[in-house]
């Protein structure tokens, strides 16, 4: 059967390596397949997803809140979050669920890092910032300071996770230097949902000097590529446990992988084949 992939660009996505390593070490049939979709195809691309009867698929940017009204049912964070990544066809009925959140939350258990009463800072309030969020208010951090360039989507944030998650003590600030440092001098976790870092933005961090890191402090990228980061380089030099965005793509994949197929990913075997690959 078909898995497909929806969005715009998609011609670097993972998603194919990732899920086609695993349907291959299971003897599953079923194919991964990518499809860049522009917005003004979405209803269609989705109504062609329930006519080739395909097993489920994947949904990632821009798409993740527009493929919404075109759903016949959402799972319980997807509705928090407001954002899908992941469909299941059952039988002709579209379920949405997000699997960001507890990929992220994956990642962070393999390292053991937990966040349960911990300082937390994420920075970045878009599509997977919001995910990340999310997931952690629901994980009952202690405290939440999410930092983003622009003031509407960390405000929005902030208010999507006290109207959902009221037991959060969350708050949302604009990226300055001097907030974010003293605010880092007492973190336990910081995650960079932002793309600097990739891409054109490679050579930057938002953290600028590894004295602005204490050692104590656990520091995720959720960049994957490249697989050390600017700022997890800095935060190596501070002395600090660094986890890259491997583990949170493998693992969203993986939520995913059980969902349509109800098997359990082999993880390792995935995580090999993008580690040869990259
Ligand atoms: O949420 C994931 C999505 O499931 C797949 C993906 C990709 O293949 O690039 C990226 C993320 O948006």
């Amino acid at each position: 059967r078909l898995v497909a992939l929806l969005g715009s660009p998609v011609r670097h996505s993972q998603s194919p390596q990732i899920h086609n390593t695993a349907f291959q070490a299971l003897n599953l049939n079923y194919a991964y397949m990518v499809f860049d979709i522009q917005q003004s195809e979405l209803e269609a691309a989705v109504q062609a997803m329930k006519t080739l009867d395909v097993a489920g698929f994947n949904v990632t940017m821009p798409h993740k809140e527009k493929v919404i009204p075109y759903l016949d049912e959402l799972s319980e964070e997807a509705s928090i979050i407001g954002a899908v990544n992941t469909v299941k066809n059952d039988n002709g009925k579209l379920i949405g669920y997000n699997t960001d959140g507890m990929g992220f939350m994956m990642s962070l258990a393999e390292e053991n890092i937990p966040v349960s009463g911990k300082k937390v800072i994420v920075l970045g309030a878009g599509g997977a910032g919001k995910s990340v969020a999310t997931q952690l208010a629901l994980e009952n951090v202690g405290e939440l300071m999410i930092f983003n360039r622009s003031a509407a989507p960390a405000e929005a944030l902030c208010r999507l996770i006290n109207e959902k998650i009221p037991t959060c003590q969350v708050s949302w600030h604009l990226l300055d230097e001097t907030v974010l440092k003293e605010a880092l001098s007492t973190a336990d976790v910081l995650v960079n949902t932002t793309n600097v870092g990739m891409g054109d933005l490679k050579n930057l961090s938002l953290v600028k000097d590894a004295n602005w890191l204490h050692s104590k402090l656990k520091v995720v990228d959720i960049i994957y590529s490249p697989s050390k980061t600017k700022l997890l380089e800095i935060a190596e030099t501070a002395g600090c446990q660094t986890v890259n965005g491997i583990g949170m793509v493998v693992g969203q994949g993986a939520l995913a992988f059980h969902i349509w197929t109800g098997a359990h990913m082999p993880v390792a075997d995935v995580k090999s084949g993008i580690l040869a690959n990259s």
